[in-house]
């Protein structure tokens, strides 16, 4: 079967091994019949460059995944608000594709549209401005040439503002269908994504067409996955 698992908000961090373990659990679960695997960022606490490659952190996540790429399943990783430094270098160490800041399939005849949803699902105006200015050549080069641990440091920083722009607890489904409405209105089918860390799936019907939204859990939580497997959706717990 041509199975697709979507995941993210792993929050993989080198003191959290159980976490780390869990999710790879998940997958290897369903060798066999998964084809094609989702990350739809956050997938680590924090990620600070290339140089992040060789600090040995998060060796054991690095060889999971291109023991994964290597067995046949394609990978996706779509950039968190955590980890948008993840790059050439990692896919090329990794053998997983870095598709940016979203990725748009067709599955079972259906418009999918998959991102981190920190664009999509932010109240903070300077958000959006602030991604762009990281998207700099000049200024990326000046963090990527920070020693490490100031790099660390500085990552650790963005954790606390990327906190204080996500509250998780005051969006509501109309919020959430709020935010998909331009999308829908896009041509897309399926929306699915993460980041408030608040696992929702809400249908609604728009241009005669059913839409679906699907935002999954982070794994410090209910670890809720979407997976299609040729036929139906499926939202839930991976276990
Ligand atoms: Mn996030």
């Amino acid at each position: 079967m041509d199975h697709t698992l979507f995941a993210g908000d792993i929050h993989l961090r080198p003191d959290r091994p159980e976490t780390r373990r869990r999710f790879f659990d998940a997958v290897r679960a369903r060798r066999g019949a998964l084809r094609r695997l989702v990350l739809l960022g956050d997938v680590f606490d924090y990620w600070i460059g290339p140089r992040q490659l060789d600090g040995g952190e998060y060796r054991e996540v690095l060889e999971g995944f291109a023991e994964l790429t290597r067995s046949g399943v394609h990978i996706d990783f779509i950039h968190g608000n955590r980890d948008y430094f993840v790059e050439g270098k990692f896919a090329r160490r990794t053998g997983v594709r870095v598709a940016g800041s979203s990725l748009r399939l067709e599955l079972g005849g259906r418009n999918v549209e998959c991102a981190h949803g920190d664009f999509i699902f932010n109240r903070n105006p300077k958000y959006a401005a602030y991604r762009r200015l990281m998207r700099f050549s000049a200024l990326r080069a000046a963090y990527q040439a920070m020693p490490a641990a100031v790099g660390k440091s500085i990552a650790r920083g963005f954790r606390v503002v990327s906190r204080r722009t996500t509250p998780a607890v005051s969006w509501t489904d109309e919020d959430l269908l709020g935010g998909a409405e331009p999308l829908f209105a896009r041509g897309v089918d399926v929306l699915i994504c993460g980041h408030i860390h608040k696992p929702a799936h809400l249908a609604c019907e728009r241009g005669g067409r059913r839409r679906d939204l699907f935002v999954v859990g982070d794994w410090d939580g209910t670890c809720d996955v979407v997976e299609f497997d040729g036929s139906r959706w499926r939202f839930g717990s991976p276990f």
